[in-house]
């Protein structure tokens, strides 16, 4: 019998890539999309069928973090093997402007779930989107052992749900795991974090849309991996047999002034023409430097990153470019890198 994952979070970055692999995988795919006002699963609408064929293998809930009940209701009838807990606010600049929300959907919304895998009694193993925020301020290279200091609402949020999962495994002797992954970009990247805000803006500038990328800190530095390698890290953590915690990065580190270079650089611009900064894009608290250590990852799961930050940024800016020449040919755009 095929097996069945919960996501939730199935329409953001990881969501997206993680349902691509599970339904290749075989799986049946449960996923929790927010009720909006406007489509939000354009992430997702490739791999979507006629919710009217009786062959559909990705079923989509309406449901949100912070409604327990829901939570319970969906665990009792989905009653999966897996749960792939990817939902979250979160954009760590917008934690400052959104505290208390980011903790409910962030924090409690880790408690709300485990409570609801708890209540129903579902025998499933689960699998917390713990993040390489959770280090902050301590010196890289980061790894298991490291310890936290968080530097945002969104850091201090998700080590309360590392400590949560931890707890539920240890308290209850749930199959639990955090995977601690560091930065991970795509072309399907939300447009404000900074990679594809920089990658836009390019497609933009050699397109002669717009002359200026406004930035904030550029000294910042960063661990960047590719997103499609990273979702394999976290089918993995759930294939073994124990719940543990493990850090999945390149251990290659660059700046975002870095990134700034290579990404215009490859479409032939000079950044210095183009780039400036604005400080309403810096944070109150930044977490300067973090280079993880995935040597555990390496040993217990096999899993090594293929593509490096440069690569990465070449593949964002030709995807952004390509999208912008098909949206202003009238193309129709569909996210199925
Ligand atoms: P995205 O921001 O792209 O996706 C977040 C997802 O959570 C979206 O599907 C969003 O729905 C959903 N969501 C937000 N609020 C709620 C809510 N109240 N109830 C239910 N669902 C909600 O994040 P990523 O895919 O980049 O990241 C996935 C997870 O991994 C997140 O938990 C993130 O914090 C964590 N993480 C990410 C890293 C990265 O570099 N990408 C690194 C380490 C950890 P909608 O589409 O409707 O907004
Ligand atoms: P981060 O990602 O905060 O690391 O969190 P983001 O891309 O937002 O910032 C990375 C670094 O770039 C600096 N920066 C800017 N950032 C944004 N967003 N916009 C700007 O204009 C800008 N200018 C400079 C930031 O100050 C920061 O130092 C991401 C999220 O995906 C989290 O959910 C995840 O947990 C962590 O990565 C690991």
């Amino acid at each position: 019998m095929s097996k069945s994952a919960l996501v939730t979070g199935v329409t953001g970055q990881d969501g997206s890539y993680l349902t691509e692999l599970l339904l290749e995988k075989g799986y049946e795919v449960h996923g929790v999309i927010r009720r909006a006002s406007t489509f939000n699963t354009d992430r997702i609408d490739h791999v979507y069928q006629d919710p009217h064929d009786p062959d559909q293998r990705l079923i989509l809930h309406h449901g949100d973090l912070s409604d327990a009940t829901m939570l319970v209701n969906l665990m009792r009838d989905v009653r999966p093997d897996e749960v792939y807990h990817l939902g979250a606010q979160s954009h760590v600049k917008v934690s400052f402007e959104m505290p208390e929300y980011t903790g409910d959907v962030t924090g409690l919304g880790t408690i709300r779930l485990l409570e609801a895998i708890r209540a129903s009694g579902v025998d499933t193993r689960f699998y917390q989107a713990s993040s390489s925020e959770m280090f902050g301020s301590t010196p890289p290279p980061q790894n298991e052992d490291t310890p936290f200091h968080p530097r945002s609402p969104y850091g201090a949020a998700k080590v309360y749900a590392y400590w949560a999962t931890v707890n539920y495994r240890e308290a209850y002797g749930m199959h639990a795991t955090n995977g601690i992954l560091f930065n991970h970009e795509s072309p399907r990247r939300g447009e404000t974090f900074v990679t594809r805000k920089i990658t836009r803006a390019v497609a933009r500038v050699a397109a002669g849309l717009q002359d200026y990328l406004y930035l904030g800190n550029l000294d910042a530095v960063r661990d960047w991996g590719y997103a499609k390698e990273y979702v394999e890290a976290q089918w993995l953590m759930l294939q073994q047999p124990m719940g543990d915690d493990y850090v999945v990065a390149t251990g290659k580190a660059a700046t975002v002034r870095d990134f700034v270079v290579e990404a215009f650089g490859h479409a032939g611009l000079d950044w210095e023409k183009h780039v400036r900064t604005d400080a309403r894009y810096e944070r109150p608290s930044e977490v300067d430097a973090l280079i993880g250590d995935a040597t555990k990852a390496k040993r217990q799961l096999g899993w090594e990153p293929k593509t490096d930050w440069r690569e990465l940024a070449r593949l964002m800016v030709d995807a952004d470019r390509q999208q912008l020449e098909d949206q202003l040919s009238g193309k129709l755009v569909r996210v199925d890198r």
